[in-house]
């Protein structure tokens, strides 16, 4: 595996500095984005990067702006108190602290923690900052707001004069509630990025020059064991489970070759080896789309490797499609099949299940390498027939994987499980955490445990 490693003060990166009376470096920037901590049962750096942010970050920095990041999860911080376990593909362990629970969920029997750097340290690191003119924080899922609301009054008392914006998915999809908790900061719901710029544009001016490239900037992370990819946003479906649509309501993607050149700058460049996807629906239309791209990867002989945790469509999963995909340097695969019923979406038929898991066998994959996601803790869906999914996967020679549902505000299916929840959910977003499945009236932990256990052991 490679991994480029920049330096203590990678995230310094474009950025003047100067010296102060310590002797420690005053860094000048125009717009400082920050990646909040994670206060949770259970998170993993399963290529799970703040990609919204760290984009908005390279179009500001291509419109002459001097940016800098503080990335509060950081793994890789020297002065960690434990170095975070690392694994495959750049993926690996945060460093973490445990606390106690919120009141709120204490029926879940299960630890909760802080996820990143321990205050006092991110605290020392922020002093080391001239003040921002703009700060950007954003959060990622809804039920994670603690994480941004701590960085928030850490921000606010150490740069009290700065204008702070926060965004994401907890700003976009509980606006009321960002408001409410946020009082100073401006919540913006906006998606487009032009939009978004706009409006930076009439708070502060650039004071840099334009840098040749958009691309996330990755590079401001003191390592870069991977990149994400988005090669477009949207998705043609509306499963009732899922927020992609309210988010993205249109389909818009970019070209193959300008994804082909991202991919060659960060490989070139930095070294990178290993790309996580984070499409919606990264097969349609695999003709024009997908194809080309990988085509270009293999004419060229690049020698790097592909991850979808964002599962992909299965009915898109020709025997050609998994021809390519293994050629290309796919390690990493994950469909979405949810329930065997299939009650709540239409985006997979059985058949065109059983093909796909087909097609990537011949193709080369072993069943270990063809994960398959199963929804677990739908309203009214019994963990019996969750058991009898994962088996019906494992049967056909894939990895089942639990993912445990998280209602998402605005979507149909949050209604069915404001009707059946233990939880008053609209009340607070941390009760959309998935860990405490929210749409159980009484939930079975021991019940839920064995059947964890059950599915992590059925494909060796
Ligand atoms: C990729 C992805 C993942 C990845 C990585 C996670 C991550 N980095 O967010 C993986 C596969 C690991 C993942 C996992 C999960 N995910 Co997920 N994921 C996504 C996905 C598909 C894309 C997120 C993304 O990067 N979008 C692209 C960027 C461009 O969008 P963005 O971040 O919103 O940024 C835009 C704006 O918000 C804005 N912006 C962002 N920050 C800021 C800051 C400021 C200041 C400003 C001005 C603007 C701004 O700028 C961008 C402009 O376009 C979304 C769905 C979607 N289509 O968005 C679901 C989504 C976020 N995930 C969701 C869920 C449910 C999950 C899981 C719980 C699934 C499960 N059951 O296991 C887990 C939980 C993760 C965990 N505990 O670790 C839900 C949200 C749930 C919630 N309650 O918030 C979503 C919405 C999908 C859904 N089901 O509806 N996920
Ligand atoms: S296919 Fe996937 S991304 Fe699209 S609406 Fe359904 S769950 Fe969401």
């Amino acid at each position: 595996m490679t991994h480029k490693d920049f330096g203590p003060d990678v995230f310094l990166h474009a950025i003047d500095s100067g010296s102060n009376s310590s002797g420690a470096a005053i860094l000048k920037v125009d717009v400082l984005l920050v990646n909040p901590w994670i206060y949770d049962f259970a998170a993993y750096d399963l290529w799970l990067r703040p990609y919204g942010l760290l984009k908005l970050g390279g179009l500001l920095r291509q419109a002459g702006y001097r940016v800098g990041l503080l990335d509060l999860l950081d793994p890789f911080h020297p002065e960690l108190p434990r170095k975070p376990k690392r694994k495959l593909y750049g993926t690996g362990h945060f460093y973490r602290e445990r606390l106690p629970k919120p009141a709120i969920l204490a029926d879940v029997p299960r630890g909760f923690a802080r996820y990143g750097l321990p205050p006092a340290l991110a605290e020392t690191d922020m002093r080391r900052l001239s003040p921002p003119r703009l700060i950007l924080l954003t959060a990622l899922l809804t039920y994670w707001y603690p994480g941004a609301l701590e960085a928030y009054r850490l921000l606010r008392k150490l740069f009290p004069q700065t204008p702070i914006l926060l965004g994401g998915v907890y700003a976009r999809l509980c606006p009321e509630h960002a408001r409410r908790n946020f009082p100073e900061a401006e919540i913006v719901t906006e998606s487009g990025e032009e939009a978004i710029l706009a409006r930076i544009r009439t708070l502060i001016e650039p004071s840099g020059e334009p840098a040749p490239f958009d691309y996330p900037v990755f590079d401001l992370q003191r390592k870069l064991p991977y990149v994400v990819l988005l090669t477009g946003k949207g998705c043609p479906f509306r499963c009732a489970y899922c927020a992609s649509g309210i988010l993205f309501p249109g389909f818009e993607r970019r070209t193959p070759g300008e994804v082909f050149r991202e991919i060659l700058y960060w490989h070139e460049r930095y070294g990178v080896v290993d790309f996580a996807f984070y499409d919606d629906a990264l097969l349609w239309d695999f003709e024009h789309h997908l194809g080309p791209l990988l085509e270009e990867v293999c004419r060229r002989g690049l020698r790097i490797r592909f991850h979808t945790p964002n599962a992909l469509h299965a009915r898109f999963l020709t025997g050609e499609v998994a021809r390519w995909l293994k050629r290309a340097g796919f390690v990493t695969l994950r469909l979405g099949l949810e329930t065997l019923e299939r009650r709540y979406d239409h985006k997979v038929g059985l058949e065109e299940f059983e093909a796909a898991v087909r097609y990537l066998q011949e193709a080369g994959y072993h069943p270990r390498e063809i994960g398959v996601y199963l929804l677990c803790g739908l309203p009214g869906e019994p963990l019996t027939r969750v058991r009898r999914a994962a088996e019906y996967v494992a049967r056909l020679g894939a990895r089942p994987i639990l993912a445990e549902y998280s209602p998402v505000p605005g979507t149909p299916l949050f209604e069915v499980a404001r009707e059946v929840s233990r939880y008053p959910l609209t009340e607070d977003p941390l009760y959309h955490n998935n860990s405490v499945f929210p749409a159980f009236k009484n939930p079975d932990w021991e019940a839920i445990e064995e059947l964890k256990v059950y599915v992590r052991n059925l494909v060796a």
